[in-house]
């Protein structure tokens, strides 16, 4: 049982009632090669960069992009208004390939790429400069040009990449939305970033169905009056209409389009993307990025934390719609010249061993994948997993959300088979980049921890009156000093964009999480700080009762949230996904079982056993919604980023 049951809380502080004690030092072949290979040698770093930021970047940014123009400000620090290596000129897109094609990387795969029904290309470094040159020629003929706003609506395949690096290359802005998102969502981001040119597809395969692309953005762009053209890919040959003077197909531009296309010199905070994300309260924000601090930024962080080999297939699962396929499918990955795959469909599809069959058969060295496919994955059963040859890979990584430590250690012995280390990624669409995560080589990993800040990342921990919280305590997950890959701004909107990071703190950029700091200096992601549930005066995090609850063999998955309660101030609510049969006994089994891993004070009052949990499309469990359930609420506020709304009808109508 926890002491954390008895001891008096500080304003604003979290208890934690977790006790994580296990430790899994470096691996020695890593140690051997890895770039960084000590805790010392990660110190040193460390301590080298928080001594001067600045000078630390700007070694960096001079060493690691190409210069048209070299740059004389490293930082202009207005809070809360950061430009960095002002003065410069750079091209994201001429640094993920141009700046390969003199170097032994030429001819080396930039993408793999599989379709869902198991079509396979590889684009080398020479070929995909081609396409990306001739597909940013017909950008421009279309009359697209450096400021201008490009929505893409497409399935995974090379060609969004191609788009995104196209844009890049002509300084157009992107704005790249998820395949799944429905006509409204799409028209709403369309006109809150005045979208000038679309790029879609006939269609994308998912589940071994075809998803009728065109036909979504056709009700889409009735509603998106600044869009003039739209590019449609051949994908799936489903022959969608086409509006004449408005609909391109994508070949015909491209059998006519030059290859010759120079990348064109950007100033360093030119912007080079917008990406929306659903905020809590509802309308979704464009987070901007700009071009030289977030290319440096997803560069470096791409290169310390997966610790990439020249000889490496690295796969990140996730969809090129959301940051992390921007930031460590595309940028990242291609400015390092290493090989990216990208895989078009679900991981179920044919069977749930795609992803294993992926591995085998590409040879898979680094694997990058979300918490959520990992409890998918132990729920679907080992024997998936057992018929398949896993031995080339040498590195897991999680992002998304926090994994909980059963599903770490099933990653760890089931994928990993024990002998590749795993690095749990704590970042956000507005940072850029990774903030926290162990560096393979050099950090002891403990299961549910993202471990360290990265060199130049300045973290604190704050109460709600701001002042620092004790060691092990929980508060306020802040950044004290700005990096190259922090956002710039939402999109159209300063006023939020201070309210929302930079009013609470003064002088730190608010990430709106909570995390907790132990005595050997880890840390540990608590949850959203909306998320926190208080018990009688005890501040606890959803994420330690789901994993003690996920912990129990006979659950898969599990969300948790608080709703009043009279006596208690809120009481905890669990639903729960049970690999097997849901029973009385099972409820009460199960508040035991928590009883005894965490404590009394973090006994679920209510379980709910339920199909499936709400999650956003990027597979966050919504708990949102669940709070609004289990108070017997209306759900309010933008649903446009759920990923199944049966599943929240279900919950209504599933009774306890
Ligand atoms: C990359 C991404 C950001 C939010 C973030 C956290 C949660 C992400 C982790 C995590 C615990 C992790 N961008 N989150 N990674 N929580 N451990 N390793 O996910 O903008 O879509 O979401 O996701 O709450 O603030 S995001």
């Amino acid at each position: 049982m926890s002491d954390n049951t008895e001891s008096t809380t500080t304003a604003g502080q979290i208890d934690t009632v977790m006790h994580e004690s296990r430790l899994f030092p470096p691996i020695g072949e890593f140690v051997a090669k890895a770039r960084i290979s000590s805790l010392d040698q990660y110190q040193q770093l460390w301590d080298e960069a928080k001594e001067s930021p600045v000078d630390f970047w700007a070694k960096l940014a001079q060493e690691e992009l190409h210069w048209f123009r070299p740059f004389e400000t490293p930082l202009k620090w207005e809070e809360p208004h950061a430009q960095w290596f002002v003065g410069g000129q750079t091209n994201a897109s001429y640094n993920c390939l141009d700046a390969h094609l003199t170097t032994d990387r030429r001819n080396k795969a930039a993408i793999i790429w599989e379709g869902e029904p198991g079509d396979v290309r590889t684009l080398t470094y020479l070929q995909l400069h081609r396409e990306v040159s001739k597909f940013a020629n017909a950008l421009k003929e279309l009359g697209v040009g450096k400021g201008d706003v490009v929505s893409i609506y497409m399935p995974m395949t090379p060609e969004l990449a191609i788009a995104m690096l196209a844009c890049a290359r002509i300084g157009a802005v992107h704005s790249v939305i998820f395949a799944g998102f429905s006509a409204e969502a799409i028209a709403d981001r369309n006109n809150d970033a005045k979208a000038k040119l679309q790029i879609t597809a006939d269609g994308g395969y998912r589940r071994g169905k075809v998803l009728p692309l065109k036909e979504t953005i056709d009700a889409a762009l009735e509603k998106s009056p600044t869009v003039e053209n739209c590019i449609v890919l051949r994908r799936t040959n489903n022959n969608p209409p086409m509006q004449e003077g408005r609909d391109h197909w994508y070949h015909n531009l491209m059998e006519r389009a030059s290859s010759d296309c120079p990348a064109t010199p950007l100033e360093s905070e030119d912007s080079l993307f917008i990406l929306y994300t659903s905020g809590s309260t509802g309308k979704p924000k464009g987070i901007r990025h700009t071009t030289a601090g977030y290319n440096l930024y997803v560069k470096k962080t791409f290169e310390w934390v997966f610790d990439i080999r020249e000889e490496d297939v690295y796969w990140c699962t996730a969809d090129c719609g959301w940051i992390t396929g921007h930031s460590y499918i595309v940028y990242g990955p291609l400015s390092a010249g290493a090989t990216t795959m990208m895989y078009e469909g679900a991981p179920n599809f044919p069977a749930e061993n795609r992803f294993w069959e992926l591995v085998e058969k590409h040879q898979v060295n680094i694997l990058y994948t979300a918490p959520t496919a990992i409890r998918a994955f132990i729920k679907w059963g080992d024997h998936h997993v057992e018929k398949h040859d896993l031995s080339s890979l040498r590195l897991l990584g999680t992002v998304g959300e926090g994994i909980n430590p059963e599903a770490w250690m099933w990653y760890h012995e089931k994928i990993g088979g024990k002998r590749c280390p795993i690095v749990d990624t704590w970042w956000q669409t507005e940072t850029g980049g990774i903030m926290m995560s162990p560096l393979p080589g050099a950090i002891p990993t403990k299961p549910g921890s993202c471990t360290k800040p990265l060199p130049g990342i300045l973290p604190s921990i704050v109460d709600e009156e701001n002042q620092p919280v004790e060691v092990g305590h929980g508060g306020m997950l802040c950044i004290s000093h700005p990096w190259p890959g922090m956002l710039r701004g939402i999109w159209g909107d300063e006023e939020r964009y201070k309210e929302q990071y930079w009013s609470k703190v003064p002088g730190s950029y608010l990430t709106g999480d909570n995390a907790r700091c132990d005595d050997d200096g880890y840390y540990w992601i608590m949850g959203r700080i909306d998320d926190v549930i208080n018990v009688s005066g005890h501040r606890l995090s959803t994420i330690e009762v789901e994993s003690a609850l996920v912990s129990h063999p006979a659950v898969a998955e599990a969300a948790v949230v608080g709703r009043p309660d009279d006596l208690k101030g809120q009481a905890i609510a669990a639903f729960v996904t049970v690999t097997g049969e849901a029973s009385e006994e099972l409820r009460q089994e199960l508040r035991l079982h928590v009883r005894k891993e965490i404590g009394a004070l973090a006994q679920p009052d209510d379980i709910r056993f339920a199909a499936a949990v709400p999650k956003t499309r990027s597979g966050k469990i919504m708990r949102r919604l669940l709070r609004d359930i289990a108070c017997g609420k209306e759900t309010a506020g933008d649903t446009s980023t759920l990923e199944d709304y049966s599943v929240l009808v279900s919950l209504r109508d599933e009774e306890e």
